[in-house]
């Protein structure tokens, strides 16, 4: 052998052995989620069921003290839930079993404050035995809701509560099989009854539950069991932020395993973080997470049910949508039909992926290996994945879809077991020989989807433009998904003028005012119309190109505002607190030194039985109302309480707030707010409205 041979045989040895440690599998990039995470996030969406003594009550929170004798559904069926969210696609189920009134779904060995004093089965009952076993008949996953707070137990804020906490925890977790996920709510501490004592206590969430404990407990009953906590150590899943259904568009499943976490963390997430945690969208399909009876024309409809969706399964999460049971323990029939309708809309959807076993050319492949070839992301396994060598941060795959396709919806998902990477894309296609960008977005992880207008093309070009690490495709897909019209936002404003709008492009609108449901032969709407006093208003969107129409928007309003004054008012625009406009709001600071009045002189004498009040809309708001009194006068100096109260939720949920009462006769009504969310003294509204006989 010469010695150039002997050189030559060197170099190609070490080439092939840096080839082969390329044809290696990539070197996990960062945290990475663990088995009882990846099988959470693969369930991708799941529900949530409320159900308590709040049910009754009409509230959002009980203070602790409601009675248990409220509690008797009689025709209580947990089958009835579990096949509706079966049939809604959801893949499990969790149930309050105690939300912060204390109430107990479950007959438990600690407390009197449970089903076991309810007349419901004489006492005899278990809600939550009932769930978990329909859950098991309808192959769902079993989940359970336990609250921190607990406004009923006397020991709430004291060390002995920990163990109560502690033991209910353990009935939960050994009594009922297996539970995939437990979820502890983050609103913690505050007024209640406490066993009588009816006080205001304070915990700090962060070290009250010694949650490393608690942790350790569920680890050692159910290990497979993912937690959810927003008020103390970090768990298996993140709170986002908000109640609305969606995560940001940039979503890492990534947080500091210690240290606080600002809002932006908890809704995009944090790149460097050093622990996965995964987003979880929280919402309900009604506005409140209780049963009310006055939102039974608010159900989420099939496409706000599919922006929700996009919005957290299409952006990295997992979806957890609420169903709230009726009195009579069941769900209600419009919640089971657009439940239904929705899970049909995603199937419909995603049916058919364009680019599965399509041709595809990759600019880099992993050792140039047939293990991580393109066709590895458009196979349909989620064993297989493209990847590209280790020191490749940009790349992209070209899609040859064969003949020119119509699609309008663009999916990506990351192997994740390596870590979440992506930090840039963009998607563009190419259309009668030219490319053309169709989208641009940041993350990808577990599984991102993108919207376009319809496009037709021959190719699709998908360019990771920036990446943590090299990037691991696991699959792409390309799909042309039914478009559905939104229901029309419908407004009046303080002169009586109502008008109809939508944000989708090109849809013509009808209506009634009879009640009746609006059809293409209704009233077509032509502008802004003149309608003042009570009316309910319905409308519809109607596309005349396919004549398909929107779901329908139902809006009651009731007394003109005319001639309404607010009285006394020195600072700021107060106008904007009637002014029908929710996206405009008045705030008060009154004499800079203690929360003050809201007087609206209602220009003439009314029966008034209840108000609406509805806090600033924008991000960070401040004014947002908690504590409340209201009352009624006939001259503005002598008042009648007419009702008081707390606004439960409004913090994490600002929405429109309703409080009926025994009619009172006035012409004044004056809004008190005690509390605000900021403990401090700015009194914010959005829109303030009566109800009256
Ligand atoms: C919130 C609670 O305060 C609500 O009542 C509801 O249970 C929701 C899921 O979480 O923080």
């Amino acid at each position: 052998m010469t010695k150039k041979i002997f050189v030559g045989i060197l170099i190609s040895l070490f080439f092939t052995g840096v080839s082969n440690a390329q044809t290696g599998m990539p070197i996990p990039c960062g945290p990475t989620p663990t088995e009882n995470q990846m099988r959470v996030q693969e369930m991708e969406s799941y529900a949530f069921v409320h159900f308590s003594l709040n049910t009754y009550t009409d509230q959002s929170w009980g203070f602790g003290n409601e009675d248990v004798n409220l509690f008797n559904p009689q025709k209580s069926d947990c089958r009835q839930w579990a096949r509706i969210c079966k049939e809604s696609g959801m893949k499990g189920i969790i149930i309050t079993a105690k939300h912060h009134c204390g109430f107990c779904l479950w007959p438990s060995k600690y407390t009197e404050y449970s089903v076991k004093n309810a007349p419901w089965k004489n006492g005899k009952g278990d809600m939550v035995r009932e769930m978990a076993d329909a859950c098991k008949e309808y192959g769902l996953k079993f989940g359970v809701y336990l609250s921190p707070w607990d406004r009923n137990s006397k020991d709430y804020g004291k060390p002995e509560y920990i163990t109560y906490f502690r033991n209910q925890l353990t009935e939960l977790l050994t009594n009922y099989g297996e539970v995939f996920e437990i979820w502890f709510d983050g609103a913690n501490g505050g007024d209640g009854y406490y066993g009588g004592a009816n006080e205001t206590r304070k915990i700090d969430a962060k070290t009250y539950y010694d949650w490393k404990n608690t942790y350790a407990l569920i680890h050692k009953l159910q290990p497979k069991c993912v937690i959810w906590n927003d008020g103390g150590d970090r768990g298996d899943l993140r709170w986002v932020g908000t109640e609305e259904g969606n995560v940001g568009e940039t979503n890492w499943s990534l947080l500091n395993a210690t240290g606080d976490v600002s809002w932006n963390m908890l809704h995009f997430g944090l790149e460097t973080g050093n622990k996965w945690v995964m987003a979880e969208v929280n919402t309900s399909i009604r506005p409140e997470w209780f049963y009310h009876p006055n939102e039974d024309s608010k159900v989420k409809t099939v496409p706000q049910l599919m922006d929700l969706y996009y919005n957290s399964i299409g952006r990295n999460g997992t979806m957890l949508l609420n169903f709230p049971i009726m009195p009579n323990g069941l769900i209600h029939p419009t919640d089971e039909k657009n439940g239904i309708e929705f899970a049909i809309a995603v199937k419909e959807s995603f049916a058919v992926n364009l680019a599965l076993n399509k041709n595809a050319k990759a600019s880099n492949v992993r050792g140039k290996s047939v293990k991580f070839a393109a066709s590895m992301a458009l196979d349909g396994n989620k064993n297989t994945y493209w990847a590209t060598d280790d020191n490749t941060k940009t790349a992209s795959l070209t899609i040859d879809l064969g003949n020119p396709t119509i699609f309008n919806r663009f999916l990506a998902q990351e192997y994740i077991r390596l870590g979440q990477r992506v930090k840039a894309f963009k998607v563009e296609a190419l259309v009668d020989g030219n490319w053309k960008e169709l989208a641009k977005a940041t993350t990808i992880g577990y599984k991102r989807i993108l919207r376009f207008p319809a496009v037709k093309a021959t190719q699709v070009r998908f360019s990771i433009t920036d990446s943590k690490c090299c990037p691991v495709i696991l699959n792409i897909g390309i799909y042309d998904a039914p478009v559905f019209l939104n229901a029309p936002s419908v407004e009046r404003n303080q002169n009586g003028e109502v008008t109809i709008t939508t944000n989708d492009i090109g849809p013509i609108f009808y209506y009634t005012l009879d009640g009746s449901t609006p059809t293409a032969k209704s009233n077509r709407y032509s502008g802004a119309f003149p309608f003042d006093g009570k009316v309910e208003i319905k409308a519809i969107s109607y596309d005349p190109s396919t004549g398909k129409n929107s779901p329908v928007t139902t809006e009651k309003f009731d007394i003109s505002k005319k001639s309404w004054k607010i009285v006394g008012a020195t600072e700021g625009n107060s106008i904007e607190a009637i002014d029908g406009n929710p996206s405009t709001a008045w705030h008060q600071k009154g004499d800079g030194k203690t929360l003050v009045d809201l007087v609206i002189d209602l220009g003439g004498k009314y029966n008034v039985s209840g108000f609406k009040y509805l806090p600033d809309q924008s991000k960070w708001s401040s004014g947002i109302i908690t504590t409340y009194e209201f009352y009624v006068s006939d001259d503005n100096m002598n008042w009648k309480i007419a009702d008081q109260g707390e606004f439960s939720n409004i913090k994490n949920n600002p929405l429109m707030q309703i409080r009926k009462f025994r009619p009172l006769q006035g012409r004044y009504i004056k809004l008190r707010a005690l509390k605000n969310t900021y403990g401090d003294i700015v009194a914010g509204y959005a829109e303030v409205d009566v109800i009256t006989l």
